[in-house]
């Protein structure tokens, strides 16, 4: 059991410090930290068994407040725990071929986004992207793999710059690729043909929440009518919108960003978002792998989950 919660812990603190990140791949690991506890308590009643999710699934959701794609997945999973009749070893069968299904559906998703996504990138696209959104990096693997010749501007993305992964993702597959600091982007903004972003959070309005500076880039684009497009599966649709909440946005400790040691602390505040909301004026297309969306008509997401 010892070494079972020092993996359940593991996988929480990778999430948690950011060596899993991103929305889908912060899902897919909520679901295996589940399909653990599942796998390994094949004694517990099935009673026990549902309290030591829903326990486990409160700390996960705690780790990134602002992922409804983690959310809704560990939902579902609860979901099915409640419906099935099942009990004992057949119940940790079901549920374990659950978490595996569910796990290659949010895989199949993002190659379903990477093919429609893929035919907005027309030859000589200059694409601006922030973060590292997988989502995003095989949208442009996928436009590479079709012999799309483009070029693509990274952001580096304070304060955690997940641009390097971006960069050395897609450098790894040679589409040219040209690193920015944040503060650039509205410099690069006059080359650039489409801004491409990944997005945490969907909300029923048609705003996007994506990782902090997002919605800078978007006005940027605005002022040179760059198009902005959103790759987003719809588990990424916060239920909350739609009951007039907005997203929750995370705030992580401020030595991201600066140590204490570094400044006088008496008379300063530091803080440290890590994401923003891009109002739905800013967006031109959301493409989700149910369709290519505006964000006038995102409330379809709602109906379609
Ligand atoms: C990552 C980020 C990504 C979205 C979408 O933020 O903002 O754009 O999560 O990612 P962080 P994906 O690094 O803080 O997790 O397309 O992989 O779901």
């Amino acid at each position: 059991m010892e070494t079972i919660n020092k993996q359940i812990q593991q996988i929480m603190q990778d999430i948690k410090n950011l060596k899993v990140q991103g929305a889908s791949e912060v899902a897919k690991a909520g679901i295996h930290c589940i399909k653990i506890i599942i796998k390994n308590n094949p004694k517990l009643s099935k009673k026990e068994l549902l309290q030591t999710i829903q326990k486990n699934t409160k700390d996960l959701i705690r780790l990134r407040p602002t992922e409804p794609a983690l959310q809704n997945s560990l939902k579902q999973l609860i979901r099915e725990f409640n419906k099935t009749n099942l009990e004992g070893q057949k119940l940790n069968k079901h549920m374990i071929i659950f978490c595996d299904n569910y796990i290659d559906n949010i895989k199949d998703i993002v190659i379903k986004i990477a093919k429609s996504g893929s035919e907005i990138i027309k030859d000589n696209d200059i694409i601006m992207t922030h973060c590292h959104s997988h989502t995003v990096v095989a949208i442009l693997k996928e436009a590479k793999k079709q012999g799309k010749k483009f070029n693509v501007i990274v952001t580096e993305t304070r304060p955690r710059l997940q641009g390097k992964i971006t960069a050395n993702e897609l450098s790894k597959v040679n589409i040219p690729v040209t690193y920015i600091v944040d503060s650039a982007a509205a410099l690069f903004m006059k080359d650039t043909t489409k801004v491409l972003v990944g997005a945490d959070a969907i909300s029923l309005d048609g705003s996007v929440t994506n990782k902090i500076g997002t919605y800078l880039i978007a006005l940027a684009a605005k002022d040179f009518n760059v198009p902005v497009f959103v790759a987003c599966a719809s588990h990424k649709f916060d239920s909350r919108t739609i009951l007039g909440f907005d997203v929750p946005i995370e705030e992580r400790d401020t030595d991201e960003i600066i140590t204490k040691k570094e400044l006088n602390y008496k008379t300063l505040k530091i803080i440290n978002p890590a994401f923003d909301t891009t109002p739905k004026k800013y967006i031109k297309q959301i493409i989700t792998e149910k369709g290519i969306l505006t964000p006038s008509n995102i409330n379809k997401l709602s109906k379609l989950m």
